[in-house]
């Protein structure tokens, strides 16, 4: 039988965005690749996603609705239903429910895609007057920070690092999240660039550095600060570029003079020389970029940290070469082409403000019991493109909140996620390559269409498909419920040729080559804040949870856990696809050889991590890839493939960000002993 190709984009919350090329067989993928002329997928594609066939024809993907029938606190059960039954039960109860604040919408970023991420969920939650989510599980931080800099998110084109001397990898494992990105630090690397990892971790993007800088987690302010007072003391600022492009910078520099490397060592964990030659290395290489990831910034002080590494480029005038820089996001670039209004339809709010939950405090307020402040207790959940049983902080809450028997809960999945497990409904969502969707990118500025390369499998429908149908069970007759998803993808973007984008798959947004080669920045002024109008000066903001803010915490419970994501998993998705889970083989927690010997504790061994909020049982990995003081619970597993059912979540806290209102996953303590 012949194969053809189709158009696709990978979905995931990864900043590479790739165009894929989908080989189908009749009505069976065969093998999924990366686009070789699409040059920011340059022909390969991470190891997740060259596996999609295997998670798209998976023999537990959820094919038919399925409604519960044990109780929360039981083993779960569930028995297929047909869809009208389905779409009926839920119009019933949204209906029953008076104040439709208490029904909550939760999703995030398991497809990106303008139309399944979001579109008619939003018009539908818009016109129902349900109650608002405030979408801070990521990256939220790092974009109020960002924005706080440079007036909006926006940073240098990541195939110019081909072209950096010097390439400062801060906060980002970049060979495991950030494949295509790494493709050209290492062209640059073959040129003759330095590269230098900041991070707590010595991950395998670290291995692969000429230097690897192991801060304690947090303390990314600081090193800011520190490396700004270098610059100041011995003059290399670019004071030309500081004069045409930077706002309000004394106060910035009398908050810098506060900081030297003497002062951030010992709350970075890094030497006096260490701070020192990162300064000057950085100050005196043209050009030199900063690839700034979301890593750095799921700590209390995240969005100050942010804030301040990014003002290092607009000091030393690196914005002015080619090749220097900064980027953390590049979404920023996108916006004026998305037409989020005409998708999201905020007009069918008709002035009304629903209450706003953040999705980051989800536990918390599953448990709410309702208060003149709060509103109503949530009474229905609608969980779409997320798994926050597994991947939201403080899971005993969540999972607590989520057992409730009077809350019915309906989540669209393609698999039996944790959170699945606790739905009254579990409603089939189709997989990228069974539906349309339009993409912008947050790491590189190339607009994408993805076609469904085969029908729908089994009962499976695209979550637009689901919310226009309960919107017309409610009886809601506005015409753009009966838009169909071309129309949808028609509108998502404006200025861009849909019928070119269509042909080709792919087309790059027209920004400029060095958009901040002059200042420029996207403020009143033109300037970047160095203080910001109503910020003021950015500062280091410690952890929550550190033996500075918290020495009676810290005594009882003196390791730092941080939980990055594991190579072969994207959060918690792709951890039931066998091939990739047998990679990672079991959840881990990595310690430093002397933290793992002060407690008896040898490589191989299981452990009991714990602190007030619970415990779980991780296999101890005495790697070399840990820090003193630090230990890494790899996440983010389901629940259920844990040893004793949970995942490092259970150990992480609700605390919010300075900025942003974003989780703080890499600011816990914790203690460790053997099981
Ligand atoms: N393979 C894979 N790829 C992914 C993901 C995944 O789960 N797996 N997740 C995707 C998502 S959702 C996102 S948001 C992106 C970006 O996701 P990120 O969360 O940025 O992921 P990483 O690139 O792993 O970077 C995190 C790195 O930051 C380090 N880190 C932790 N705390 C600190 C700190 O305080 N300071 C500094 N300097 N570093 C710290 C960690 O050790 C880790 O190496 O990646 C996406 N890509
Ligand atoms: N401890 C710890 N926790 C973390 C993090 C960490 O580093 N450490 N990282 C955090 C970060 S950065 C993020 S972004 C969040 C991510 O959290 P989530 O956004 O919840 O991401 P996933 O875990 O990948 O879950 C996405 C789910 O969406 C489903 N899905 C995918 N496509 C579709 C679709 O088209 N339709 C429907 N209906 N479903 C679909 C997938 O099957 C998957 O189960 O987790 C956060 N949690
Ligand atoms: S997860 Fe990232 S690297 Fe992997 S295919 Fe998707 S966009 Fe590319
Ligand atoms: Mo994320």
């Amino acid at each position: 039988m012949t194969s053809r190709i189709v158009h696709g984009a990978c979905p995931h919350d990864c900043p590479d965005t790739c165009a894929l090329a989908v080989h189908v067989q009749g009505e069976q993928v065969i093998k999924v690749q990366g686009r070789a002329d699409h040059p920011n997928t340059h022909g390969a594609l991470c190891t997740k996603v060259s596996r999609y066939a295997e998670r798209t024809h998976h023999p537990e993907r959820v094919l038919t609705p399925l409604k519960r029938v044990s109780k929360k606190t039981e083993p779960p059960r569930f028995e297929p239903i047909g869809w009208d039954e389905a779409v009926r039960a839920i119009a019933t109860k949204f209906n029953a429910i008076e104040d439709k604040q208490a029904i909550q919408p939760y999703s995030y970023a398991g497809t990106m895609g303008l139309l399944q991420g979001g579109s008619m969920a939003d018009r539908l939650w818009n016109r129902l007057g349900a109650a608002r989510l405030d979408r801070t599980i990521c990256a939220s931080a790092g974009a109020a920070g960002l924005t706080a800099a440079y007036g909006h998110r926006i940073g240098m084109h990541v195939r110019h690092f081909a072209d950096a001397k010097l390439i400062l990898i801060w906060g980002s494992n970049s060979i495991a999240s950030n494949l295509h990105f790494w493709t050209y630090a290492n062209q640059a690397k073959r040129k003759g660039a330095k590269l230098v990892a900041i991070d707590p971790r010595r991950t395998e993007t670290a291995d692969k550095c000429h230097q690897h800088l192991a801060l304690r987690p947090g303390s990314d302010g600081a090193l800011a600060l520190a490396l700004m007072h270098e610059l100041i003391v011995n003059d290399w600022l670019d004071l030309d570029y500081i004069e045409r492009a930077v706002e309000g910078f004394e106060g910035l520099r009398a908050k810098a003079l506060e900081w030297p490397p003497e002062r951030a060592a010992p709350v970075t964990g890094l030497s006096v020389d260490e701070i020192r030659g990162l300064a000057k290395d950085y100050a005196q290489t043209a050009p030199a970029a900063i690839r700034l990831n979301y890593g750095m910034q799921r700590v209390h002080g995240g969005g100050n940290a942010v804030r301040l590494i990014a003002l290092l480029p607009c000091l030393t005038g690196a914005w002015k070469h080619h090749g220097g820089g900064l980027l953390l996001s590049a979404s920023g670039w996108a916006a004026p082409f998305k037409n989020n209004d005409a998708l999201e339809r905020p007009d069918l709010l008709a002035g009304r403000q629903p209450r706003m939950v953040n999705m980051s405090a989800i536990g918390d307020a599953l448990l709410h019991p309702g208060s003149a402040e709060f509103g109503p207790p949530i009474q229905a959940l609608v969980v779409y493109n997320s798994n926050p049983a597994a991947v939201a902080p403080e899971s005993a809450k969540v999972v607590k909140g989520l057992q409730r028997e009077d809350l019915f809960t309906v989540v669209l999945e393609h698999f039996m996620t944790d959170t699945a497990d606790l739905a009254d409904l579990v409603l089939p969502a189709t997989t990228q390559l069974e539906h349309l969707d339009v993409h912008t990118s947050y790491g590189h500025t190339d607009v994408l269409i993805n076609e469904p390369a085969i029908p729908a499998q089994g009962q499976a429908k695209p979550n637009t498909q689901v919310f226009r149908e309960i919107a017309a069970a409610l009886g809601f007759t506005d015409p753009c419920f009966a838009e169909d998803d071309e129309a949808l993808a028609r509108q998502a973007l404006t200025g861009i040729d849909f019928d070119a984008l269509r042909a080709q798959g792919w087309l790059p947004l027209p920004v400029p080559e060095h958009p901040l080669a002059d200042g420029d920045f996207p403020t009143p002024s033109g300037k970047a804040w160095a203080t910001h109008p109503t910020l003021g000066v950015p500062d280091f903001v410690p952890n929550h949870e550190c033996a500075e803010v918290d020495p009676t915490l810290a005594a009882r419970y003196p390791l730092a856990m941080i939980s990055p994501p594991a190579r072969n998993f994207l959060n918690s998705s792709f951890v039931n696809v066998k091939s990739l889970r047998d990679i990672e083989r079991e959840p881990v927690l990595e310690m430093h050889p002397d933290d793992a010997a002060a407690r008896g504790i040898a490589d191989g061994a299981m452990v009991r991590v714990f602190n007030d909020r619970g415990e779980q049982l991780l296999r101890a990995a005495v790697n070399g890839r840990a820090r003193p003081g630090v230990v890494n619970g790899l996440g983010i597993w389901w629940r259920k493939f844990g040893v004793d059912g949970k995942n490092v979540n259970e150990l992480t806290h609700q605390r919010l960000t300075d900025l942003g209102a974003a989780a703080t996953f890499y600011d816990c303590l914790v203690e460790v002993a053997p099981a």
